[in-house]
Parts: structure tokens; C-alpha cells; sequence
């Protein structure tokens, strides 16, 4: 069933890209972020002008340590699992990610820390849920690429977010060098919202969360916006974060090191820009993914 909302930003429904400026701020109360919240004003500057912020060492060593003691745990229970939260490696049977581990234990905890749950708020101007969790666990030699892609679009089109008012955090669990398959960003494609071409299959997430083919921007979208922005490649320590905008184009390369690259992405969007029907029509995708239920009001 068709969102009956005006689609804002449509996408998947052309048979050219194309790229248009985005029509939400970056910043949804400027004000209020300014005056509170964990980020000062140089990390505040650099969000509004790249659209995205590396935030280091904001956990320290023991806590690194107990995450990475929970991931182990984590593993050892997805490995033989056919639950939905456990996707696979394209062509491998290796865990790529596991979604929705924010509704317990130590992800729960992590979710709801002021260090990032505050951030959130102090950027999308008032109360958060989490929108989405995972971990994405990026194997040595195993680790398949993410290719380029803004969030939203899929958000959007195939959950049904109206507005560019969420955010994504990537809690770095591993070391985060250049060789194992970092987060590549390109600095300021948040301010543009890239059209893709293409009508997205139903149930497309059985295969776009292993690797995706809809909701891709085109070569030459993608060449205007590295021409603009250029492309960086974030390295830092387990316990660093790096906080990113809904519509920042992101993607990851694969991993041939023999170091894993495990991060843990939690996502936080606003509570009045509640999921609506996906805006490209097709069913819903499971809550697991996209949160419907029990957002406070
Ligand atoms: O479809 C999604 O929601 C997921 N896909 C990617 C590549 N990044 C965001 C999210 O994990
Ligand atoms: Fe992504």
C-alpha cells in the first residue's frame, strides 16, 4: 500500500537519476544544539558542513573490552541461527550483520547512553527512539563491501521515513584502519538527495542487506558528489564513534585483511518523524529492521 503522504523525496521511480537539494535542515532546532547537549561547537560545525563528525575515544578500553566480549557471545549464537535478525555474507554462510541487538543486555545499555542517545537529541531537536541496530561484523578476508548509498533513501523509500531528521552512530568495536574496510563518507552529499533509478523488488531486503543493487546511486551522481566533496576514509580506535546524517553517502569497501572491522550501528530518529507506509509502495519491511513499535508520543 502507497504512502497517501506528499513523497517529498521520491526515488525508484524514474528512469534517470537525479540530483536535488535536500529540504530538511541539518540541525532541527540550532539553537537548542547550540546551547546543549555533549557535542560543542567545532563538533556541531563539523556535522553541519560534512555531515558527519568522528567522535574519539568515547568509550574507553573496559568498555571496548565488554563489548567485545559481548560480540563474542553474539557470534557464537548467529552462527547456526535462521533468525531474521542474522544476515550472511553474499555467497558465504560468514555473519555480516546482526539487527536489533538494541533491545537488550549491553546494546540496550550502549542505545540509551546520554554519550550518544543525547547527541541524537541535541541534532534532531527534541525526543528519539532507535530506528534500527546492528552490527555489522566486516570478517577478515570474508567482509563484503557495502556499496555507496544515502541511508534515507532506503529509510524512505522502503520504511517509510518522511523526513531527514535521524542519525546513525558507528560505535567502533575493532580498530578501524584503512586496510580492513573502513566507513568511506563523502563530505557535505548530505546536503543532496541522490534520485535512483530502478523499482525496488518486494522483500529487497533479503538481498540489500547482503549486497544491494536498488536504491544505488548512479556513476555519474556519484563522480558530482567526490568531485564536490571529495571522499574520507574515518580511521580510529575501538571505542571512537563516528556520527553520521541520515543522507550522508557512505559505503564501505571489502575486507581482505586479516582484521575484522566489527562496529555496532545504532540509529536514532526523531519521534515526530515516525515511520509512515514505504514511500516506493511495497510492504513493510519486519520490525527487526525498522522500528513501528512502542515509540513514545
Ligand atoms: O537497508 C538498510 O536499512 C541498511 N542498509 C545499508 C546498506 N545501510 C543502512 C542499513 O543498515
Ligand atoms: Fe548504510
Amino acid at each position: 500500500m502507497q504512502s497517501t503522504e506528499v513523497d517529498l523525496y521520491p526515488s525508484r521511480v524514474a528512469d534517470r537519476a537525479q540530483i536535488t537539494c535536500r529540504r530538511d535542515p541539518v540541525l532541527h532546532d540550532e539553537m537548542a544544539a547550540r546551547a546543549m547537549g555533549p557535542l560543542d561547537g567545532r563538533q556541531l560545525a563539523a556535522y553541519l558542513r560534512d555531515g558527519f563528525v568522528p567522535l574519539e575515544d568515547l568509550f574507553s578500553a573496559d568498555e571496548v573490552r565488554a563489548l567485545q566480549a559481548q560480540l563474542d557471545d553474539d557470534l557464537r549464537r548467529a552462527a547456526p541461527s535462521s533468525a531474521p535478525e542474522v544476515v550472511r555474507e553474499p555467497g558465504g554462510e560468514a555473519v555480516r550483520s546482526i539487527f536489533a541487538v538494541h533491545r537488550a543486555g549491553a546494546w540496550k545499555r550502549l542505545a540509551e547512553d546520554p554519550r550518544l542517545r543525547d547527541a541524537a537529541r541535541q541534532v534532531l531537536g527534541g525526543e528519539v527512539y532507535v530506528h534500527q541496530s546492528r552490527i555489522n561484523f566486516k570478517p577478515g578476508f570474508e567482509g563484503k563491501a557495502f556499496y555507496w548509498h544515502s541511508d534515507f533513501e532506503t529509510w524512505h523509500v522502503e520504511d517509510g521515513m518522511p523526513r531527514m531528521r535521524a542519525v546513525s552512530f558507528s560505535v567502533l568495536l575493532d580498530d578501524n584502519h584503512t586496510y580492513n574496510g573502513p566507513l568511506m563518507l563523502v563530505p557535505g552529499s548530505h546536503e543532496h538527495y541522490v534520485a535512483c533509478v530502478g523499482k525496488t523488488p518486494d522483500d529487497h531486503y533479503q538481498q540489500s542487506l547482503r549486497r544491494q543493487e536498488y536504491g544505488v546511486p548512479d556513476p555519474a551522481s556519484l563522480t558530482r558528489l567526490c568531485r564536490e566533496g571529495g571522499i574520507a576514509t574515518p580511521t580510529g580506535r575501538a571505542g571512537s564513534v563516528l556520527m553520521f546524517e541520515c543522507n550522508t553517502m557512505h559505503g564501505s569497501g571489502s575486507n581482505i585483511s586479516p582484521y575484522a572491522r566489527r562496529n555496532v550501528f545504532l540509529v536514532y530518529n526523531s519521534v515526530d518523524n515516525a515511520l509512515r507506509q514505504p514511500f516506493g509502495g511495497t510492504r513493510p519491511r519486519p520490525e527487526c529492521i525498522a522500528t513501528r513499535e512502542g515509540i513514545p508520543r
